[in-house]
């Protein structure tokens, strides 16, 4: 076990500086890729390594340990061969120090550690915490240097080649904003004014928005639809009686987080039926009448995430008339306005429809998906007020508690979709590449559908075309979901969820082969 593939390993860790009777004493940074069921996934130490006398050396074993993260321990050997780490294991180490006289190559490296490890041991104490669920899943794939390896995790949009996208008329917008040579000065605390105005009329069309009690909206620009969902949380925490925030089950990982940071309780309400790979209304419809009155009801305004599946219009039509009844506080959060259809007015039914019937709703908005400005951070926040006066107010509050978080948001991304959302042609073609990203991945659905269905799988496919949006909620399960990484690079998120924005006409084939062979 402690051979080449040891010595070699060993020399990635330690730059090939080791010389025969040296003693390290090693701070463990971090480990990843061990679990109870695996424990191949280990970082050994073949050799006689002693505690010292430190109170954080914790292991003594004479020839291997499985080591965690903030252990401290002493290494002395005879032969270069000390380490070695099972595939897929990721252990990082710092800190080392020479306890013997070093040569003078690892010398030099151990100067650099040891300054490392002091400034470390300042947080020591601070326990390594585990990757995010969604953005983990990038984290693993980068270290996969198979060729072949798809990221199906993270819910971004790729061009048939797999590329990033970045939007003709947002290129155009930047194009115009450049030839502006506009200032960089700070934005107002709740944000550009106009580019909120242009987000409420997204969302709510231009009739809604031009009826009367449109002024009595309040609302701010936030860090994308992460920061609008999390500074709607802080302001229901701060001022609202019952900041009970029920989501649907599953929702999107983040939402627990963002609702439970902001200090708020949260709940949940039955939403997917696994039997149908659809919705489970009577569930929902039956878990929503059973609410104290007042809660707050995380809904997905369209492209549900992770199942893809949303209500029929005539089912918000029932969902909006059953909420008004119980006096619950509808919560929209609208990350993929034109994903479901290719159309943003048809897919903001479910928001238009409550607005109408008068609910005192948040609406949660991000542009990173339709807009393709993910780094750019664009998002809005909402909530339809009773009057002008409650609608300040609100927007007095939003603003108390932005300035100490991160005092002004971003400027550039809400100047991009100004420019597009206040000039025709410039919106015209927004639309129309909106409407393609959705079809490229309507295809892809069909074509991996297609694809599972011509390898005789015995699995039923349907839902890979009957879902919405960005994602198919496969039912793979974790152990399937595994197997694709290790034996296919094939990454998704551990619920089986995969990004269909990711997949192309070249890969398609390749994750159909994966699925039949991991589902077979
Ligand atoms: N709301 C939902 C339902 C989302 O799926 C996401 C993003 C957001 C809000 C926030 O996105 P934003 O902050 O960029 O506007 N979900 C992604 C990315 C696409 C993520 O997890 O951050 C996902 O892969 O689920």
């Amino acid at each position: 076990m402690l051979s080449a593939r040891a010595a070699c390993l060993f020399h990635a860790v330690f730059g090939g500086c080791w010389r025969t009777g040296v003693q390290l004493e090693l701070y463990v940074l971090s480990v990843s890729g061990v679990s109870e069921k695996n424990p191949r996934h280990d970082l050994y130490f073949a050799t006689q390594h002693e505690p010292v006398a430190h109170e954080q050396v914790s292991r003594r074993s004479r020839q291997c340990v499985r080591v965690t993260a903030g252990e401290l321990l002493l290494i002395s050997g005879e032969e270069p061969s000390l380490i070695a780490m099972a595939p897929g294991a990721m252990t990082r180490i710092a800190g080392m120090r020479a306890l013997t006289a070093p040569s003078s190559t690892l010398a030099r490296s151990l100067q650099r550690s040891c300054a490392a490890r002091r400034e470390m041991s300042r947080w020591s104490k601070v326990p390594l915490g585990p990757e995010d669920a969604i953005l983990g899943v990038t984290v693993a794939y980068n270290h996969d240097p198979n060729p072949k390896k798809i990221n199906l995790g993270v819910g971004a949009y790729r061009d048939d080649e797999g590329k990033p996208f970045v939007l003709e008329s947002v290129r155009m917008a930047e194009r115009i904003l450049l030839e502006a040579e506009n200032a960089m000065e700070y934005l107002p605390v709740a944000g550009d004014k106009t580019f909120v105005k242009n987000a409420l009329k997204l969302a709510f069309g231009s009739e809604c928005s031009a009826a009367p009690g449109f002024e009595n909206f309040a609302g701010m620009q936030t860090l994308s639809g992460t920061g609008a969902c999390r500074m709607g949380g802080e302001l229901l925490a701060r001022f609202y009686d019952a900041p009970d925030v029920y989501l649907p089950t599953p929702s999107w990982a983040n939402h627990t987080p963002i609702f439970k940071d902001a200090g708020c309780t949260v709940k949940g309400y039955t939403y997917y039926d696994a039997s149908t790979c659809g919705l489970d209304f009577k569930g929902m419809v039956a878990d929503i009448e059973k609410m104290p009155p007042s809660s707050v009801v995380l809904l997905h305004a369209c492209a549900h995430n992770p199942t893809g599946v949303d209500p029929s219009k005539a089912q918000w039509d029932q969902l909006s008339a059953l909420m008004r009844e119980k006096h619950l506080v509808p919560f929209f959060d609208m990350a993929y306005q034109g994903f479901t259809s290719g159309d943003a007015d048809v897919d903001a039914y479910a928001p238009r429809k409550f607005l109408k019937d008068g609910h005192h709703m948040i609406l949660a908005q991000s542009f990173s998906k339709n807009f393709g400005l993910y780094g750019h951070r664009v998002g809005c926040l909402s909530f339809a007020c009773d009057s002008v006066a409650e609608a300040q107010a609100v927007e007095s509050q939003l603003k108390i508690l932005a300035r100490p978080m991160y005092s002004n948001p971003p400027i550039h991304g809400v100047r991009v979709v100004n420019e597009i959302l206040q000039e025709k042609t410039l919106e015209s073609k927004w639309r129309l590449e909106m409407q393609g990203m959705a079809e490229r991945i309507t295809g892809m659905r069909m074509k991996l559908r297609s694809g599972l269905e011509a390898r005789g799988s015995a699995k039923i496919w349907d839902h890979i075309t009957s879902q919405n949006g960005m994602f198919c909620y496969s039912g793979l399960t974790p152990e399937q979901v595994g197997r694709l990484s290790t034996e296919w690079s094939v990454y998704l998120t551990k619920n089986g969820r995969i990004s269909m924005a990711g997949v192309t006409s070249r890969s398609v084939e390749y994750l159909a082969d994966a699925i039949h062979a991991v589902t077979k």
